[in-house]
C-alpha cells in the first residue's frame, strides 16, 4: 500500500490563509474607497461657504493602502505606537471606522470644523492617534525617540508591570527623507542603540512638486545601514517575481530596474497600451518577454507591471513578519508603490493634491460597487459578507484591548514638595542659571520628600549639559545608557568635575548638538504617561538662541500636548562677550506665542524656585502645559524678601507697589533688574507714587487678560485678570516703562490693558561682543536709557 502523501501546507491551513488574504483584499478595497470618498465628499458634496479649496490627498492615500492594511489588520499589536504619514490621514480615519473607533459624522466633516483632521492629531482626533503628524519628517523621527523613552521607562521600572513591550512604527512618505532632521535622528538613534523601531517608507517616488531622482534611494539605503539599521527593500510583488522567474523574465526585470522613475510614473498613468508599446519597442525581439506579455490584455499588462512590492498584501505581510521574527534591530522598509494606485491619476506627477472629478468619482463608484446613498456603509460593495468581515476584524491583534480603557495609558501624579530646596543665596551673587543648577542638584540628592520627585525627573541636553549647569545633577543621577559604560577619565583617576559613567539606571540622556533632537526627545518623553503608562518629568536645557534651531520640533511637541520643562540659558545680551549669534532677541516672543507652553523669565532665584516647583506640578495637570524657563548667567545680589508664589506664577508682582493714582510704573523682566532698580530709585525721588513691577511671564499675563475679557463678553462680568488687578491702583492715564533683555514687543501690549501709554525698552538689533555696561548702554537697557524713557513717558 502506498504511504499517504503529506501536503506541504496542510489543506486547512492553506484554505485559512487564502481566506485571510481574500478578506484583507476586501479591506484594502474598502479603505481605498472610504479615503477617496471622504476627500471627495469634503470637496464636492459638502456645501462650500468660502470658496476655498478644501483639499485632501487621494493619491497619497491610495499609495499606502496595502501597507496600512498589512500593518493594522495583521502585524500591529495594540501596544505598538504609530506615526502615520500626514497625507494618509483619511486612510487612518477609515481604518478606525472599521475597528469601530471612528464615527461617521467626523468623517463626513473631514477637514471641516469639529470633523476629522486633515492630518492625524492627538489632541483633535482623539486617543487612536499615537503621534500627531503634519510637518513632514518630525513624526518619523519622533518614533526613534519614543522607542528610546520606552527603553528608559522599562529599564527604570516605571512602566506598569503587566504592559507588554511594543514597537514604534513610522509610515513615512519618501519625500520625508529629504528633511535634515531625519538624519540627525538617525545618528542620535545609533548612539543610543535604539531598538524596536520600524520606518516603512511609501516609496512612490513622488513628492509634492515632482518625481524624485532615480539614484537617491541607493544612497539612502546605505545611510540607514551605516547607522546600524536593517534595510528591507520590497520592490516587486509576487506576480512580477513569478514573471521574472520565467524565460525572458530577467530581461523584463532589467528593463524595469533601469526604467527612470519619471518614465515609470508616466507609463503607469497612460496605462496598458502605452506599456505594451514601449516594452515591444525595447524588448520585442525577446521570445521570452513576448511569451510573458502577449497573452495579457492591456489592463492585465498594466496590472502586472505595476505589481510593486508595496501593493502586494501577501508579500508585505510575509516580509514584515519575517523582520518581526528576526530581531529587534531598527528596520527600514522601502516599499515600492505608485502614487494614486487604483485611481485615475495613478502615477501622474501632478497628482499630489489632485482630486477626482465628479465624473471620475462616478466611474470609480461603479467599479467599487457602491450604491448612491450607501457611500459610508462600511461593508457596501464587498464580496465578503458583513458578519464574516466583522468577525475577522475583531480577531486581528490590533483589535484587542490593551487595557480595559483602551490604548491610552495613564500614570499617577508624582508628588512635588510645597517648596523646593533653595541654596542659601543671601550674601552672594547668583544667576538664575546658577540657581537652577543648585536646586536641581539638591533635588538630585533625592532626600526625604524629594525622593519620588527625583526618581521621575529625566534630564537631557544637546551637548550643553555642563554649560547650562546640569553637571551637578548628572553627577548625582548618572547618564543613561542601555549598556553600562565606564567613565574612562574616572577609572584612570584623572581629575574632572564631571562623573559621566553610563548605566541603564542613569537619569540624564545626553544628546549631540542637534537641537531638533532635543525637542523630539522632550516631546516623546512628555507623552510617556499616555504612550508608556509612566510619568516622566522631562527637563531639557539648551542655549536660549538655539531654541530657534529646534523650533519646529518644539512647536510639534507642544502641538501634541507633550509635557516637559524647557530651560533655555544663557539668554539675551546679558551673556555679553559671546557675541551676537549667541544673544537671543526673539525668544520671549516665542514664549508668548507658542500654545501649550507657559514661558517664564525670573530675575532672582527665589522666583526661580517658585517657578521650578510650579513647572513640575503644572506639567502633570490634565489642563496643564509644558513650561519654559528663560534664564541668565548674569549673577545678581539676591534680595531677602517674602514673595507671594501665586503672583510670581501668574506672571508679575509689585516690588514697590504704586501709590493710588500713581503716574508711572516701571516694569522689568529678567536680568536687567539691577538697572531697573537703580533707575527706579532715582525716579521715585521725583515721582513718589511710582511703582516697580517685576514681570515673570508676559505670556501668562497676556493669556489671562485676554481670557478674562472673553469671559466678560460671555457674561462673567466680575472676571478680572491678574494684570488688570495689578495696574488698577495707577492713575488711568499713568505711563508704563518696560524693559527686558529681549524684544520690546513682549511688553508693548501692556498699554492696552487700561489704555495707558507704554515706552517699551528692549533689544531690536542683533547683539555683539562687549561687557554688560557697554551693551546695555548701546542697546538702551541701562539706567540712563530707562530714566530717559521715564521722562519721555511722563511728558507725553
Ligand atoms: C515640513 C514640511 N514642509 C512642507 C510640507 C508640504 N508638503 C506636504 S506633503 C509634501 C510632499 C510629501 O511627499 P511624500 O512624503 O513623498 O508623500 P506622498 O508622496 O506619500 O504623498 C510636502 C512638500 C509639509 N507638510 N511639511
Ligand atoms: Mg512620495
Amino acid at each position: 500500500m502506498d504511504a499517504p502523501v503529506t501536503p506541504l501546507v496542510p489543506a486547512a491551513a492553506a484554505t485559512e490563509a487564502a481566506r485571510k488574504f481574500a478578506l484583507l483584499r476586501q479591506i484594502e478595497r474598502k479603505l481605498l474607497w472610504l479615503s477617496a470618498w471622504m476627500i471627495h465628499n469634503a470637496n464636492h458634496i459638502r456645501p462650500n461657504r468660502d470658496g476655498l479649496k478644501v483639499g485632501g490627498h487621494q493619491a497619497s492615500c491610495a499609495s499606502v493602502i496595502s501597507i496600512m492594511t498589512a500593518l493594522y489588520f495583521d502585524l500591529l499589536r495594540p501596544q505598538d505606537r504609530v506615526a502615520v504619514k500626514p497625507h494618509a490621514g483619511p486612510v487612518f480615519h477609515a481604518i478606525n471606522a472599521l475597528f469601530g473607533r471612528q464615527r461617521r459624522p467626523p468623517m463626513e466633516t473631514f477637514r471641516g470644523f469639529g470633523g476629522a483632521q486633515a492630518y492625524p492629531s492627538r489632541t483633535k482626533d482623539g486617543p487612536e492617534v499615537d503621534f500627531s503628524t503634519g510637518s513632514v519628517g518630525l513624526g518619523v523621527a519622533m518614533t526613534s525617540f519614543s522607542s528610546l523613552v520606552a527603553d528608559y521607562v522599562r529599564l527604570h521600572g516605571l512602566a506598569p508591570e503587566a504592559l507588554p513591550g511594543g514597537r514604534t512604527v513610522a509610515i513615512a512618505g519618501d519625500a520625508e527623507l529629504d528633511e535634515g532632521n531625519i538624519y540627525e535622528a538617525l545618528l542620535e538613534g545609533w548612539k543610543h542603540d535604539i531598538r524596536n523601531v520600524w520606518w516603512i517608507i511609501d516609496y512612490n517616488r513622488q513628492s509634492l512638486d515632482s518625481v524624485v531622482p532615480d539614484r537617491l534611494f541607493g544612497r539612502i539605503e546605505g545611510l540607514f545601514r551605516d547607522m546600524g539599521w536593517n534595510v528591507v527593500t520590497m520592490k516587486y510583488g509576487r506576480r512580477l517575481q513569478a514573471a521574472f522567474a520565467r524565460e525572458g523574465g530577467e530581461e523584463l526585470r532589467r528593463w524595469i530596474d533601469d526604467c527612470p522613475n519619471s518614465l515609470f510614473s508616466a507609463l503607469t498613468f497612460q496605462g496598458g497600451a502605452a506599456w505594451r508599446q514601449v516594452l515591444l519597442a525595447d524588448l520585442g525581439r525577446s521570445r521570452g518577454v513576448r511569451a510573458i506579455i502577449d497573452p495579457l490584455t492591456d489592463d492585465e499588462l498594466a496590472e502586472l507591471i505595476t505589481n510593486l512590492g508595496g501593493h502586494d498584501i501577501e508579500y508585505l505581510i510575509e516580509t514584515l513578519r519575517a523582520a518581526h521574527a528576526a530581531s529587534d534591530q531598527p528596520t527600514c522598509f522601502i516599499a515600492y508603490t505608485i502614487k494614486g494606485m487604483g485611481l485615475p491619476f495613478a502615477g501622474h506627477k501632478d497628482n499630489h493634491s489632485g482630486l477626482m472629478t465628479k465624473e471620475q468619482m462616478e466611474t470609480f463608484r461603479a467599479t467599487m460597487g457602491i450604491r448612491p446613498g450607501h457611500e459610508w456603509d462600511l461593508f457596501e460593495g464587498l464580496d465578503a459578507g458583513e458578519a464574516e468581515l466583522r468577525e475577522f476584524i475583531a480577531s486581528v491583534p490590533f483589535a484587542t484591548q490593551l487595557t480595559p480603557s483602551g490604548r491610552v495609558l495613564a500614570a499617577p501624579l508624582v508628588a512635588v514638595p510645597e517648596t523646593l530646596p533653595v541654596a542659601r543665596a543671601t550674601g552672594r551673587k547668583l544667576s538664575t542659571q546658577g540657581g537652577f543648577g543648585e536646586i536641581l542638584a539638591e533635588i538630585g540628592r533625592g532626600q526625604g520628600a524629594l525622593k519620588e520627585l527625583a526618581s521621575h525627573i529625566v534630564t537631557t541636553s544637546p551637548d550643553v549639559t555642563v554649560s547650562t549647569s546640569l553637571g551637578p545633577w548628572v553627577n548625582r543621577r548618572g547618564v543613561f545608557d542601555r549598556h553600562t559604560r565606564n567613565d574612562v577619565f574616572r577609572d584612570a583617576k584623572l581629575a574632572s568635575a564631571q562623573r559621566w559613567g553610563m548605566t541603564p539606571e542613569g537619569q540624564h540622556i545626553e544628546l549631540g548638538i542637534a537641537e531638533q533632537n532635543l525637542f523630539l526627545l522632550l516631546g516623546a518623553a512628555g507623552l510617556a504617561p499616555a504612550l508608556h503608562g509612566a510619568r516622566l518629568l522631562p527637563v531639557g536645557t539648551v542655549y536660549d538662541p538655539f531654541v530657534n534651531r529646534g523650533l519646529d520640533a518644539l512647536i510639534y511637541a507642544c502641538y501634541q500636548d507633550a509635557r516637559f520643562l524647557l530651560v533655555s540659558t544663557p539668554s539675551g545680551l546679558s551673556l555679553a562677550p559671546e557675541g551676537g549669534q549667541h544673544q537671543s532677541i526673539n525668544t520671549p516672543l516665542l514664549g508668548i506665542s507658542t500654545d501649550r507652553l507657559v514661558s517664564y523669565e525670573p530675575a532672582y532665584v527665589d522666583e526661580l524656585a517658585i517657578l521650578l516647583r510650579h513647572a513640575f506640578v503644572h506639567m502633570q495637570q490634565p489642563d496643564g502645559a509644558a513650561v519654559w524657563l528663560r534664564l541668565s548667567t548674569r549673577a545678581l545680589a539676591q534680595p531677602v524678601r517674602r514673595l507671594e508664589a501665586a503672583s510670581v506664577i501668574d506672571g508679575a508682582h509689585w516690588v514697590v507697589p504704586p501709590a493710588p493714582g500713581g503716574r508711572i510704573a516701571l516694569a522689568y523682566q529678567g536680568p536687567v533688574a539691577p538697572e531697573a532698580e537703580a533707575a527706579f530709585a532715582v525716579l521715585r525721588e521725583e515721582e513718589l507714587g511710582a511703582g516697580l513691577l517685576a514681570i515673570t511671564s508676559p505670556g501668562r499675563l497676556q493669556a489671562e487678560w485676554r481670557g478674562a475679557a472673553r469671559a466678560r463678553r460671555g457674561g462673567a462680568h466680575n472676571r478680572v485678570s491678574h494684570i488688570e488687578r495689578l495696574l488698577a491702583p495707577l492713575a488711568p492715564d499713568a505711563a508704563l516703562v518696560t524693559v527686558l533683555d529681549g524684544h520690546p514687543a513682549a511688553h508693548a501690549w501692556l498699554g492696552a490693558v487700561r489704555g495707558q501709554r507704554v515706552v517699551p525698552l528692549g533689544v531690536d538689533h542683533f547683539g555683539q561682543s562687549g561687557d554688560i555696561p557697554d551693551l546695555y548702554r548701546e542697546y538702551g537697557l541701562d539706567e540712563e536709557a530707562i530714566l530717559d524713557a521715564c521722562a519721555e513717558a511722563l511728558l507725553a
